[in-house]
């Protein structure tokens, strides 16, 4: 008579091991800490091609990859078991236009080793991030909608929307579980930006509180959507929770929170910081800024997956100075 396998077998059978690729990034430290507390930390593999964050260190394990490494890549995901891939490494907007070749080959040959990988090793889920980038000068200014026309001028932008779309082409051709958002630009206290375009709406307050002043790289009256990094995290999470049956985008979802202009968010910060000076010296990033719509309008997420924001720009500054404040005083 055959024996019943012990219990551990089945609770193994039903765990996710996950591997956070681009881990020591700005999303990447609060994602792969999310999901830690969620899955244990021993389920959630870290990993970079950089050094671990320091946020990192002793919370769970750690591995040095470059996802375009196919091979290396292959070995791990192999090795540890991996049954979810969340990929984070690219080049983000501003960076991408100094070297374009570069952000071309990372954005997309990357996401192509983690699709291929996954869809051999069947691999449960993968998420992948997009970008308002994805429009561009031609799309609607305000409240830009899920489908709408879609012509990026930044490398960055043409990236994404290429992977949203290989992401869309992996998902019916093979069956691959594969889900993204478009997130806004994405402020945070926890880790730095990394080359943003939407980078000003962090650094403000750093410099607000070590010096009392900022200069932006952006002009004053340029509105851009923005999120409050507890937001896209709860959305990350909230997505790739959600039934298969109730994602009906497989290339992006829009998500939206709040949408500022610099002199905006100088006047929440002067609230917490009298005397705060703001000034105005814009650069390249500006044309970047100026391609991306003002507002966008997630409806489509809303409707689909049950989406909704918690923070705006009041409760965002005062989060963001009472942790940082918080952080100086340690
Ligand atoms: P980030 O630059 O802060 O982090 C990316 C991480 O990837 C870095 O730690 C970097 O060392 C790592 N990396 C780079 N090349 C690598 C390689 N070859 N192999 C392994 N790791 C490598 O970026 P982020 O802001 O955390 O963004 C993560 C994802 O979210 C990106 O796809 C980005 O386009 C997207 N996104 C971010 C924002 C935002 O405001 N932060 C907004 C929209 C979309
Ligand atoms: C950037 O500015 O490049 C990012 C983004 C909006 O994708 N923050």
């Amino acid at each position: 008579m055959a024996l019943a396998p012990p219990l551990a077998y089945f609770c193994d059978m039903v765990k996710e091991k996950i591997l956070v690729i681009g881990a020591s990034g700005q999303i990447g430290v609060e994602l792969t800490m999310a999901l830690r507390r969620i899955h244990g930390n021993a389920q959630v593999i870290a990993s970079d091609l950089r050094e671990p964050n320091p946020l990192l260190l002793g919370t769970g394990p750690y591995v040095s990859l470059d996802v375009m490494n196919k091979e290396m890549l292959h070995v791990q995901v192999i090795r540890q078991n991996i049954t979810q891939i969340y990929l984070l490494a690219a080049i983000l907007s501003a960076t991408g236009e100094k070297n374009p070749g570069l952000a071309w080959n990372l954005n997309m040959q990357g996401l192509l080793n983690v699709l291929d990988i996954a869809r051999e090793e069947k691999i449960h889920k993968v998420y992948w991030p997009s970008s308002i980038a994805v429009f561009g000068p031609t799309s609607p200014r305000r409240d830009c909608p899920q489908q709408t026309v879609i012509e990026p001028t930044t490398v960055y932008g043409i990236s994404k929307y290429a992977g949203e779309f290989w992401c869309n082409y992996y998902h019916h051709r093979y069956g691959l579980d594969v889900r993204s958002l478009r997130y806004p630009g994405l402020i945070s206290y926890k880790s730095e930006p990394g080359g943003g375009t939407t980078d000003y709406a962090v650094e403000i307050f750093h410099e607000a509180l070590d010096e009392g002043r900022y200069e932006c790289f952006l002009k004053p009256d340029t509105y851009l959507p923005m999120m409050y990094m507890p937001d896209a995290i709860r959305a990350t999470l909230e997505l790739m929770e959600a039934p298969a049956d109730r994602i009906r985008v497989r290339t992006s979802y829009n998500l939206s929170a709040m949408s500022f202009s610099p002199s905006e968010i100088a006047s929440e910060v002067a609230r917490h910081v009298p005397g705060f000076e703001m000034s105005y010296r814009p650069d390249y990033r500006q044309t970047i800024a100026d391609s991306w719509p003002q507002s966008i309008d997630d409806s489509v997420a809303r409707a689909d997956w049950g989406w909704r924001h918690h923070y705006d720009l009041a409760a965002m500054t005062d989060d963001m100075i009472l942790n940082l404040k918080g952080r100086d005083a340690v």
